[in-house]
């Protein structure tokens, strides 16, 4: 009995241990389920490869992890910010799998990424950031949904390049701590892609922007017309298209955008904080137009369509009355389809056209310019006319001209070819087919080490709207030629553009930039492998 009653006691009490141990077990297993909180991984802020690099960066050791719970809140309604958080969501999930909920939420929250736009943060101007990132949280504060568009560009360079996946990968994601402050050096920071001498599609046009914004870069110039093609639709002119669009360089069919289509572009754009300069490059590089439509040439022939490389050789009837008739309704139309303040006229290389011809017509087209509400930009050349201390004139050769841009007290966007340009060789052996050699080889390096506030001695930082690097496209053709003539040099130019010149050198420069061929080989861009980096 006593033994029966022993055993009775034993298996109870068993049965109470074994209940006591599953419900603590099972508390921490719920527990662990709701808030895993592994000690966070050891990661130095300071030693990542950012670029463009930031003004300011501390450190704390250690790392914010990512989970399926991760939240991007935001502080407040605005369908704005909602669409910046989204853009930033839709870049993570593939490759995490996770959801990232865009939540509104007044205050910071622990273990999200939280986006906060306050009126407070006038210092940090339209483009600053503040990130501070802890082993708990993530804060991205700015003044303006377009500085919260620039941090995540940064926040995008702390994920590991496995990132750009479009499938789940296993991996932990982590996020190295500390803070950065940062704050662009000049507020224009382009590239110009010429879709004349070869046409790119929308679609090309596209990934030529998405490529800027992750680079901070701000402006987007498009050259829509030369001698090789009218790319734009002017719907009074229509024949522009119709007939001066046929055709590009080496002669295959060539094509143009609907304003339809530009207005798209133009949409995508501005989503990414990225400024449409369009440029319809007169009185010279005009014989796509002149091919169109006969009474725009002083003798009322149209000349054929041109298909080789030549620069120079056309230019517009000055003393004719239809050529301003015809300025005035292709300014009106781009004027109309194009909410950002520029319009580039060109004005370069005007060797058809006779200086005190050039001078009148330069006038009259800054006039129609202004009576369409927008801001006139030329090539270096427009100095010659009466330009206003409004008109921004773009240098890219001849100092003296830039020069003499102050004496107008115009602004300057500083391209000189020597340096900015995207068409010119890396050397004398890679490719040689691709690139032009007029104004020498831009090796990497050469490419980077410059400033504009030093370029033409006499022009200053306070002279300067910002920078850009032009791709003119006489020898390319498709997206591999460009990918291999723009990376890597446009990471170049966007620090030049975005970091003062105190924090920048090449020694340092070169080294970030070697881990960027990671993210390269994940998009599949054919960049140009120079051999002055210790590739990752
Ligand atoms: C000069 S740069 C040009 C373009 C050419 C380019 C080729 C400038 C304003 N004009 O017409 O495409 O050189 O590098």
């Amino acid at each position: 009995m006593q033994h029966s009653n022993n055993n009775k006691i034993q298996s109870l009490m068993k049965n109470i241990h074994h209940l006591v141990l599953t419900f603590f077990s099972m508390c921490f297993v719920l527990a662990s389920c709701q808030k895993p909180t592994p000690a966070p991984t050891p990661k130095d802020l300071l030693k990542e490869s950012f670029i463009p690099k930031p003004a300011k960066v501390e450190a704390f050791g250690s790392s914010f992890r990512i989970y399926n719970e991760t939240q991007i809140a935001i502080n407040s309604n605005s369908n704005e910010l909602k669409r910046v958080a989204e853009y930033f969501a839709q870049i993570l999930r593939p490759a995490t799998g996770f959801d990232f909920n865009v939540v509104q939420k007044e205050e910071e929250s622990k273990g999200d990424i939280n986006f906060i736009v306050s009126e407070k943060l006038s210092e940090l101007g339209n483009e600053g950031y503040t990130l501070t990132i802890t082993d708990d949280k993530v804060v991205l504060l700015a003044h303006k949904s377009e500085g919260i568009f620039r941090g995540i560009q940064t926040i995008r360079q702390l994920f590991p390049p496995e990132i750009e996946r479009t499938e789940p990968q296993n991996i932990i994601w982590e996020l190295a701590s500390g803070i950065i402050n940062d704050q662009p050096n000049y507020s224009y920071r382009g590239s110009m892609l010429d879709v004349s001498r070869h046409f790119f599609t929308v679609e090309e046009v596209k990934q030529y922007i998405d490529w800027l914004a992750r680079y901070k870069m701000n402006v987007m110039h498009l050259h829509l017309t030369d001698d090789q093609g009218w790319r734009i639709e002017i719907k009074k002119w229509p024949k522009l298209t119709e007939i001066g669009g046929s055709t590009e360089v080496g002669g295959e069919k060539g094509g143009y955008y609907t304003q339809e289509q530009y207005k798209d572009l133009v949409r995508y754009a501005s989503e990414r904080y990225i400024t449409i300069i369009p440029e319809i490059d007169v009185p010279g590089h005009t014989n796509a137009a002149l091919a169109s439509y006969p009474e725009l040439n002083c003798d009322d022939k149209a000349p054929e369509l041109y298909t080789g490389t030549k620069v120079g050789f056309s230019s517009f009837c000055i003393e004719k009355e239809i050529t301003y008739q015809f300025m005035n309704d292709v300014i009106s139309e781009i004027a109309s389809i194009t909410p950002g303040p520029y319009i580039h006229i060109g004005g370069d290389e005007p060797n058809a056209t006779k200086k005190e011809d050039y001078i009148l017509f330069i006038n009259k087209v800054q006039d129609i310019v202004s009576d369409h509400k927008k801001i006139m930009i030329g090539w270096n050349e427009v100095v010659s006319a009466e330009i206003k201390p409004t008109t921004i004139v773009q240098f890219w050769t001849r100092k003296e001209e830039a020069k003499e841009a102050l004496e107008h007290g115009a602004k300057l966007i500083m391209s000189p070819a020597k340096r900015a340009y995207l068409d010119m060789k890396y050397d004398s052996i890679t490719n040689p087919q691709l690139g032009l050699n007029w104004a020498g080889y831009i090796e990497v390096d050469k490419a980077y080490n410059w400033q504009p506030e030093t370029y033409v001695p006499e022009i200053g930082k306070d002279n300067i709207l910002g920078i850009e690097c032009p791709l003119w496209t006489e020898t390319v053709s498709n997206m591999d030629e460009m990918e291999f003539l723009v990376f890597p040099r446009l990471l170049g130019y966007s620090e030049i553009g975005w970091s003062k010149s105190d924090i920048r050198n090449w020694e340092d420069y070169k080294t970030r930039l070697g881990y960027h061929s990671l993210i390269f080989k994940e998009l599949g861009i054919d960049y140009y492998a120079s051999k002055l980096i210790d590739w990752k």
